[in-house]
């Protein structure tokens, strides 16, 4: 009913993918708005004062900053019926923790992988990414999703940055799979979820935006 909604994105962003896949899953309709990282719009240093940084759901003019916050606003704005976080207390409580240790921990450790050629800090990055994995991957135990017998809110906040496992593999010269193979299977079943993989960037856009990057950029040269 007159509702304007539109997402500040970036299309490489795993934060981005986050609130597209939210969207999604609660069959809400919004306008996607792909932004300069590098030549900010006014829109988006308006929406985001502190941080400029996206995503940002602009909700009927009132800007929500921060992915993992726009998550939980999706989730309490719209369908009930498809609720993201678990009911009890206690295991939001968890699906918090884990979605907060996921940033910590990833988000730096990939960023290392692709910014670095190779030599000692790329191997500790690499170590680190895999352990986090690897933790995630105990954390969904014999569970098909991280919400159980669906998608749920840590599945939401982990996928984006499933398409950035072929970047990290290619820079760094490892196989995810082979450290991580029920997170890998975990991957593949939310593939399967249409909305989650209509949501999602290729992964081969990511990877070919990187190489050019690391070129353009960091100097590095991409095997
Ligand atoms: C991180 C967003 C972010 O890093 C969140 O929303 O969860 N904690 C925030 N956004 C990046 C693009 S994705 O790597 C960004 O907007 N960077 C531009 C900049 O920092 O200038």
């Amino acid at each position: 009913m007159g509702e304007k909604l539109i997402l500040l994105d970036h299309f490489a962003s795993s934060f981005g993918m986050r609130a597209r896949v939210a969207l999604a899953a609660k069959g809400v309709a919004y306008e996607y708005s792909e932004q300069d990282l590098f030549n900010k719009s006014q829109l988006l240093l308006e929406s985001n004062p502190i941080h400029k940084q996206i995503p940002v759901l602009i909700h009927n003019g009132k800007p929500v900053c921060e992915s993992l916050i726009i998550l939980e606003y999706i989730d309490e704005v719209w369908n009930k019926e498809y609720p993201l976080l678990p009911p009890h207390p206690y295991q939001r409580a968890q699906a918090r923790f884990w979605a907060d240790y996921i940033d910590k921990k990833l988000y730096g450790a990939g960023r290392k992988i692709w910014s670095t050629g190779s030599g000692e800090e790329q191997e500790a990055a690499k170590k680190e990414l895999v352990e986090t994995l690897k933790q995630m991957e105990s954390q969904l135990g014999e569970e098909a999703f991280f919400g159980g017998e669906r998608l749920g809110f840590l599945d939401v906040a982990l996928i984006g940055y499933s398409r950035w496992f072929h970047t990290y593999e290619m820079c760094g010269g490892f196989s995810i799979q082979e450290h991580c193979p029920k997170l890998t299977q975990w991957v593949k079943r939310c593939l399967e979820i249409d909305f989650v993989s209509e949501s999602l960037t290729d992964p081969a856009k990511i990877y070919g935006s990187m190489v050019e990057y690391r070129k353009d950029v960091l100097g590095i040269h991409t095997p």
